[in-house]
């Protein structure tokens, strides 16, 4: 039994072992991301059953992939490899000042050959939660249909659904993601968007509006993150901001969404109101901020509840 299924691409990622421009950093370390993945991995740290399903490449990028994502406890069973297209590649540049900047190598790769029929109905029914993003409908036809069938066999079985616009410009038009993503948010039952993903869809950066915008729209929770400033949590009878912790250095940001959300589904699925799995979700993403990498920063559920101060720490 799972609390929670996810799919999604990852890919072996470069990071550049010092921040600047790619064009002069000669030496990476191979990591891996994908936002799925990620949250998987996060729930998994908290101590969740999780599964993530995907397609890789019959390729040792793929088998690293896989076996990096079983060995952090993540269910595996479901993912396919295929001869016919290689598993993704993307670069991370880190600056100093200003943004980061990802390069994708990712066109035609193997999760872009998702379909529907790669879905097993039993795997997602014994869910609690289905997450997706809006990276996956980005990659192909094929993907945006794969998570439509999802969402079907969600809503069949009682399985709740959340949804991470995760919104890649790189990937899509801002026309199509507008007409895919505003779709989505009418048929998902918990949306967690970024203020400028907000800009982007809706035309506002006001917390409030996107929140009651996307929940006029369908969904029954909306997560509004505010980065440092911590998040906007709503349904349709409350609206309440939650503070963040600070971070003194944020060392790589990319990946602390996913941080957010499995922190926020971790405290759904124990029962806590929303306040409480807002403020769960914003400590999970602190601690992703800290640590080079998508997920090596993620928390335990130990030490998360160390940070926030409902355990008391033992350290020697
Ligand atoms: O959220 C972080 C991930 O999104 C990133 O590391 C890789 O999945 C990825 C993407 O598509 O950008």
């Amino acid at each position: 039994m799972l609390d929670v299924v996810t799919l999604g691409e990852t890919m072996v990622m470069m990071n550049p072992v010092e921040a600047g421009s790619l064009k002069y950093i000669y030496d990476y370390k191979k990591q891996l991301g994908g936002a799925e993945s990620n949250f998987a991995i996060g729930l998994a740290r908290l101590d969740h059953q999780v599964g993530w399903f995907s397609k890789l490449g019959d390729d040792p990028h793929g088998e690293y992939v896989k076996s990096f994502i079983r060995g952090e406890g993540v269910d595996t069973s479901q993912v396919k490899f295929t001869s016919q297209a290689p598993t993704g590649l993307f670069f991370k540049e880190r600056r100093e000042l200003g943004e980061s900047n990802v390069y994708y190598y990712r066109h035609g790769s193997a999760a872009s050959k998702m379909k529907p029929e790669d879905l097993s109905e039993d795997y997602i029914a014994q869910a609690k939660y289905l997450h997706l993003t809006g990276i996956t409908p980005a990659l192909s036809e094929s993907c945006h249909n794969t998570i439509l069938k999802a969402i079907k066999i969600a809503k069949e079985n009682n399985v709740k659904v959340s949804l991470d616009p995760n919104l890649r410009l790189k990937l899509w038009s801002k026309e199509r993601m507008r007409e895919v993503m505003l779709d989505l948010f009418k048929k998902v039952d918990v949306v967690l968007p970024g203020m400028e993903e907000g800009e982007i869809l809706l035309g506002t950066d006001d917390p409030t509006e996107i929140a009651e915008e996307i929940l006029n729209l369908g969904a029954e929770i909306v997560v509004v993150k505010l980065g440092a400033k911590g998040a906007l949590v709503a349904n349709k009878d409350s609206k309440e901001k939650v503070a963040g912790y600070p971070v003194e250095r944020v060392v790589d940001p990319i990946g602390a969404g996913d941080g957010f959300a499995a922190g926020f589904i971790s405290g759904q699925l124990r029962g806590k109101d929303l306040v409480e799995s807002t403020r769960l979700a914003n400590a999970v993403g602190a601690f992703a901020t800290t640590v080079i990498g998508d997920v090596e920063g993620l928390p335990t559920r130990e030490e998360v509840e160390v940070f926030t101060g409902e355990k008391e720490a033992i350290t020697r």
